[in-house]
């Protein structure tokens, strides 16, 4: 633990996770199910200590009735849709809806979206992990997973409008999905959270240049999700 990591999170680090189950071998989903998965549980946030990432958890940053409250409010004043996207030349819908706010246009795999205004929600949401991480956003991509069929691929956010090294900030509400990341280039590197209700969890550092992430699909019967992922998008 160094001092950047304490300073960042205002009280004690747990980090007795560390390593843990940090590194997996094989390269299916499967891979990351079951036992090997991170489970956090409580309100104390966690440090990752993976190579070439910085990675911040907390399991509960929003209580209970603040995280039902948001995914309520969320899921019902959001403009969600169902937008085109083209990846290796093939142009397919996007396996979940989205939305995109705040102060900047944004671009990826051949989508432009054009940013709402902030909403008092989003607004926030946004005040609550800027005091946490000490940190400026000036956009969100909000994600709805309708079921366990949504998904979002492997990727890094890695546009050239987020700059070198960004940070991405990233609440979850509603049914808890795992989140998974791999080393681009010592595929052994492995690690799955499973991301609950009124998490947050932060990447930042080199992470994106490393590392991708994805949520895969579950054949489990799941609720659904909201994901909200700040970002600084320069223009
Ligand atoms: O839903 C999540 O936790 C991840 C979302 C994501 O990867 C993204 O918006 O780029």
């Amino acid at each position: 633990m160094n001092s950047k990591q304490l300073s960042f999170w205002d009280s004690p680090i747990d980090n007795s996770s560390e390593n843990s189950t940090g590194n997996f071998a094989g390269d299916s989903p499967k891979d990351f199910m079951g036992a090997e998965s991170e489970t956090c549980s409580g309100s104390v946030p966690q440090v990752f200590d993976l190579p070439d990432t910085e990675i911040w958890f907390h399991p509960a940053l929003f209580d209970a009735a603040e995280s039902d409250r948001l995914f309520t409010t969320l899921l019902q004043e959001t403009p969600w849709k169902q937008e085109d996207i083209t990846l290796y030349g093939q142009t397919m819908r996007q396996p979940r809806l989205t939305a995109w706010y705040g102060e900047a246009s944004y671009t990826y795999s051949g989508l432009t979206l054009s940013p709402a205004p902030w909403t008092a929600t989003l607004s926030e949401i946004k005040t609550r992990i800027e005091s946490l991480s000490h940190l400026t956003f000036n956009s969100v991509l909000l994600n709805l997973y309708r079921n366990g069929n949504d998904s979002v691929s492997w990727h890094s956010d890695d546009e050239p409008e987020l700059g070198k090294n960004p940070a991405i900030a990233s609440v979850s509400f509603g049914a808890t999905r795992r989140f998974m990341l791999r080393h681009k280039s010592d595929k052994s590197l492995k690690k799955a959270i499973d991301l609950p209700h009124g998490s947050f969890l932060l990447m930042r550092g080199e992470t994106q240049h490393h590392w991708q992430h994805q949520i895969p699909k579950t054949a489990k019967l799941v609720q659904p999700r909201i994901n909200l992922t700040y970002r600084v998008v320069r223009e």
